[in-house]
């Protein structure tokens, strides 16, 4: 049931494409995860997952922010000839997945942050139709109504900050994802980053969206010259920001049993290696001590920044219902 069809692939959309060269190396093909997970019979819609954003004593405001959210149906019965009225929950969840890193001055970080996950938030709740299985056709529209809500994000947060000169310029990186049943879908502005870690590899599924990201994938600079070049944090695409315009870059692919899901900001990625995170997943299977652990180990680095990471686990349902596909 292999649902990433070519029709998704030509909607990833990358403001600015060269090669595949990120900072750590190539940022993987997706139509090359989606052939290798066909053969896969195995549907994973369990998810185990844990977030958090370490305020580092360098930086007292954190302008990260992050969401975990499941997405469940639910009917309240208000009133019944049955014995008794209560509430349903349908067996059906979506997962919502979100870091986003803002930035601007005064406090204009922390509220862009805020505001785009706040948003996309009542985009998932109000519009989305995340219910619906992720065809091609409904996988196609998803993805445009994520970018639509992104761009809607983008002249909301530009607005708001002309209305208050501390607030001027105020932006935000936006990288979430969204699953349902077997399928992911990844929408990516800015330089926080999403990974895949399968079959003990890690692979950046997320370009960064900065200048030296841009001259690597030019060819003009190798990786080790970005990791300290002074312009390495000049983003060029951004939710917010000082003028109105943003492009969502998006990803789909078909998840695996065992599967696990990064999503992180720049604070946890200027510390770690690919191989450091990489070691890390491996050695910790449990979404909750991974991500403390990736976190308490960008900060031993020095951490310099504020430091998010997200990491969800993806399994088949286990045989015993209850609250099988919950979050925890
Ligand atoms: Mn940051």
């Amino acid at each position: 049931m292999l649902r990433v069809s070519r029709d998704i692939h030509t909607l990833v959309q990358s403001p600015r494409r060269g090669s595949d060269e990120s900072e750590e190396g190539s940022v993987e093909d997706m139509d090359d995860i989606a052939r290798t997970s066909s053969d896969s019979r195995k549907v994973p819609s369990a998810v185990r997952s844990y977030g958090a954003s370490d305020c580092v004593r360098l930086r007292p405001i954190n302008e990260d922010q992050f969401l975990i959210a499941d997405l469940t149906k639910a009917m309240n019965v208000r009133q019944t000839s049955l014995e008794e009225a209560r509430a349903g929950f349908g067996e059906q969840r979506g997962h919502l997945f979100l870091v986003a890193d803002g930035m601007g001055g005064h406090r204009g970080g922390e509220h862009a942050s805020a505001l785009a996950v706040t948003l996309i938030e009542q985009f998932a709740l109000n519009t989305l139709r995340w219910f619906m299985p992720l065809t091609a056709a409904h996988a196609d529209s998803a993805v445009t109504d994520f970018q639509e809500a992104v761009e809607r994000a983008d002249a909301t947060i530009v607005e708001a900050a002309t209305k208050r000169a501390d607030l001027h310029g105020m932006g935000t990186t936006l990288t979430l994802a969204f699953h349902y049943e077997a399928e992911l879908l990844v929408i990516h502005v800015g330089d926080s980053r999403a990974y895949l870690f399968r079959d003990e590899t890690l692979r950046q599924l997320t370009r960064d969206h900065t200048v030296v990201a841009e001259m690597v994938r030019r060819g003009e600079l190798d990786m080790a010259e970005a990791r300290v070049h002074r312009l390495r944090h000049v983003i060029t695409n951004v939710v917010g920001g000082t003028e109105a315009g943003v492009q969502a870059e998006a990803h789909s692919l078909e998840l695996r049993v065992d599967d696990e899901l990064l999503l992180c900001s720049d604070g946890l990625t200027d510390m770690l290696s690919h191989a450091e995170i990489s070691e890390v997943l491996c050695g910790e299977p449990d979404p909750e001590a991974a991500c403390t652990r990736l976190i308490s180990l960008a900060n031993e680095r020095g951490g310099r920044d504020n430091i998010t990471a997200i990491v969800a686990r993806f399994s088949a349902v286990p045989p015993t219902r209850g609250n099988a596909t919950g979050n925890e």
